[in-house]
């Protein structure tokens, strides 16, 4: 299937709403996306049909829903191409995939001295775990500093390749630059010095191919709702290796294969990892995400929001005052975080609420990275497979009105 993005729109009841009275126009899916009827009755037909505790029951629901969470494991190695379900271990989200690592690997593994190496354009979900795991250790932060436009300056973080390196954390996609990372180098080069890489692939995974293979990263953290699936459930994929050899990160019933009163023994990965009633329903939401998403095709949406992206970076340099952060479209996501002349992002956003255009305005959980950048906070559109070019037309009339409402509609445009 390709991206046919009207029949496709049809999947997604929401879509079908009004905002303030006018067509939804939906341009903030990189926060969370929509959720199409495939997942939607997947959730339904659980709670229908299959509601019972998993890995534990003698009778029939109780393994049924036991084998429809063990499919959505194995749906997701397939969709991250794992070399097998037991590297899937089912988290909340990619911020608790990322504190996991840091708690159950970091602890383990990290010591005073050691560098753990970060980039300029973190999400505080791959920047904050890291930042108390160097407290905890005294290990130190180092961050490979960004370019001119958004990109990472590789030649400038050489110095930090060798063999005090323990830890690469790195976005596979920028959720305020959309930058796209060379993410294969950066694990190459991190292996060569002994180093272990963490991908965060919130934003990359829902929208660009991810061979976890392929790509050869040790980690690889991600969010279900922001890739079409429910809220409460995220994926950390980690080389059987190495989660083997960690200890785990939460204790309680689920993982483990012995108690006794003053000691217990491990189960296997990856359930010593998932301590607890596990989000049942949720993982299994998300399987059907998946298995949506590979009917679409991850080639076909990426393509889809390439084609959005050029097409809104034309459109918005028309707008007086439009100054986009990051690279061109061509190194670039799904996603264009902007200021125009001096209005505040919030103003902009809550201007476009009126007009029933739905983005993002703030720091976007990158502090740092506005620090950088120089800015308070930013105006983001980010787009998904649902999303159409005449939705970008409603952004790009919106602004202009907002530009006329706060009167600002005669400078030149600023093109950086
Ligand atoms: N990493 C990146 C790159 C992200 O964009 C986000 C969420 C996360 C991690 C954390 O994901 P969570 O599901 O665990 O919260 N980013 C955004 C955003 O850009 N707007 O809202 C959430």
């Amino acid at each position: 299937m390709s991206c046919d993005v009207q029949k496709l729109r049809e999947d997604f009841p929401l879509l079908r709403q009004t905002m303030r009275g006018k067509p939804l126009v939906y341009l903030d899916s990189a926060a969370t996306s929509q959720k199409p009827r495939a997942v939607l009755d997947t959730l339904h037909t659980y709670y229908e049909r299959w509601n019972a505790n998993v890995h534990r029951g003698i009778y029939e629901i109780s393994d049924l829903a036991t084998q429809h969470y063990e499919a959505a494991r194995a749906a997701v190695a397939r969709f991250i191409h794992a070399a097998e379900p037991a590297e899937v271990i089912f988290t909340r989200n990619a911020t608790e995939a990322i504190n996991l690592v840091a708690r159950a690997w970091g602890d383990a593994n990290v010591k005073a001295g050691d560098v753990i190496l970060l980039t300029e354009m973190e999400h505080h979900s791959n920047l904050v775990p890291w930042q108390l795991l160097a407290q905890r250790t005294g290990a130190r932060l180092e961050f490979i500093p960004l370019d001119g436009q958004g990109r990472l300056d590789l030649a400038a973080a050489e110095k930090f390749f060798n063999d005090r390196l323990r830890l690469v954390a790195v976005t596979q996609m920028s959720n305020v630059l959309g930058t796209i990372n060379p993410v294969a180098a950066i694990i190459r080069h991190a292996h060569a010095v002994g180093a272990v890489v963490l991908v965060d692939g919130a934003q990359g995974c829902a929208h660009i191919a991810s061979d976890a293979q392929k790509m050869d990263c040790d980690f690889l953290a991600f969010s279900g709702h922001k890739m079409c699936g429910p809220t409460g459930i995220g994926v950390l994929y980690g080389r059987k290796r190495l989660l083997e050899a960690m200890p785990p990160f939460l204790g309680g019933g689920e993982m483990i294969s012995v108690v006794d009163w003053r000691e217990f023994t491990w189960n296997h990965t990856p359930w010593k990892f998932e301590a607890g009633t596990p989000a049942i329903a949720q993982a299994i939401g998300l399987g059907a995400a998946v298995e949506y998403l590979e009917k679409v095709g991850l080639d076909a949406i990426h393509a889809h929001e390439d084609t959005l992206v050029r097409y809104a970076w034309e459109k918005l340099h028309e707008l007086p005052g439009f100054r986009p952060y990051g690279p061109p479209p061509d190194e670039r996501g799904g996603l264009v975080a902007f200021t125009l002349d001096d209005l505040h992002a919030h103003d902009i956003a809550q201007f476009l609420d009126q007009q029933g255009v739905a983005i993002r305005a703030g720091h976007h959980c990158a502090m740092p990275l506005h620090k950088k950048l120089g800015v308070a906070a930013t105006a983001r559109a980010s787009f998904y497979l649902y999303n159409t070019t005449a939705e970008v037309d409603a952004l790009v009339a919106a602004l202009r009105k907002a530009l006329t409402f706060f009167g600002i509609e005669t400078k030149t445009t600023v093109n950086v």
